[in-house]
């Protein structure tokens, strides 16, 4: 019985689902979506998800979306590793952070991302600045956990760092690829924004398998 995962490549989601099997070191066989062709809407995609999102994962009977519900199931089916911690402090400060940065990071960060990926923004406009404030503040406050804690989950991987690391990946990646409309909105690189955030991406990526999660067209 294969664990297999349907994504898209570079999709934030996705990719959370598959940190957390990594943090895990669980095998799983990846169908890549293509996005441009619509091939999450496709009639044979659609009877695993009726949204058309990703991600999908499936286990013999088991077929899930979303990808919080994903880390849940993982965690009670491969205890080994825990995404949510081993006590009942723990597991509600994972969850607490887990959701506050799903409510806050994504929307933070496609404020930005968004028009400069998928619209060509090259310009600093007033409401690129307004929301490079909104998501510097949200980053502000991941660097306020990573002062105490090596992960945002606590000292080992977990759920929060599953959640909160595509999209500062997604950040980094835009500082690399359009570096002057980043500079213009004070994105300039990760190191001068938060020293403690880059020494996690950096623990995060030498974790085993977390490189295999990386999306194949930044390859
Ligand atoms: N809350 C869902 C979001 C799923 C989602 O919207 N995924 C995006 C990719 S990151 C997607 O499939 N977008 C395509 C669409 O909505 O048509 C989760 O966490 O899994």
């Amino acid at each position: 019985m294969s664990l297999e995962i349907w994504t898209v490549s570079g999709a934030p989601s996705p990719w959370r689902a598959a940190l957390g099997m990594a943090f895990k070191g669980l095998d799983y066989d990846v169908h890549l979506l293509s996005a441009a062709q619509k091939e999450h809407k496709s009639e044979a995609y659609l009877v695993i998800n009726p949204r058309g999102t990703v991600p999908t994962v499936k286990e013999g009977d088991t077929t899930l979306s979303q990808s919080i519900a994903i880390l849940a199931w993982l965690d009670r089916k491969y205890p080994d590793a825990p995404l949510f911690g081993g006590t009942p402090h723990d597991a509600a400060l994972i969850w607490q952070r887990t959701m506050e940065i799903f409510d806050y990071l994504p929307d933070a960060t496609s404020g930005v991302l968004s028009p400069i990926f998928f619209q060509g923004a090259d310009q600093a406009t007033d409401d690129l600045k307004a929301a490079s404030e909104r998501l510097q503040s949200e980053l502000a406050r991941l660097t306020g956990i990573l002062a105490d804690t090596l992960f945002l989950s606590g000292e080992r991987p977990g759920a929060a760092d599953a959640v909160a690391f595509p999209h500062v990946r997604l950040i980094q990646r835009a500082m690399e690829t359009n570096p002057t409309i980043m500079q213009a909105l004070g994105l300039t690189d990760l190191a001068t924004v938060s020293p403690e955030i880059t020494d996690w991406v950096g623990r995060i990526e030498a974790l085993p398998n977390v490189a295999a999660t990386f999306p194949p067209h930044w390859a």
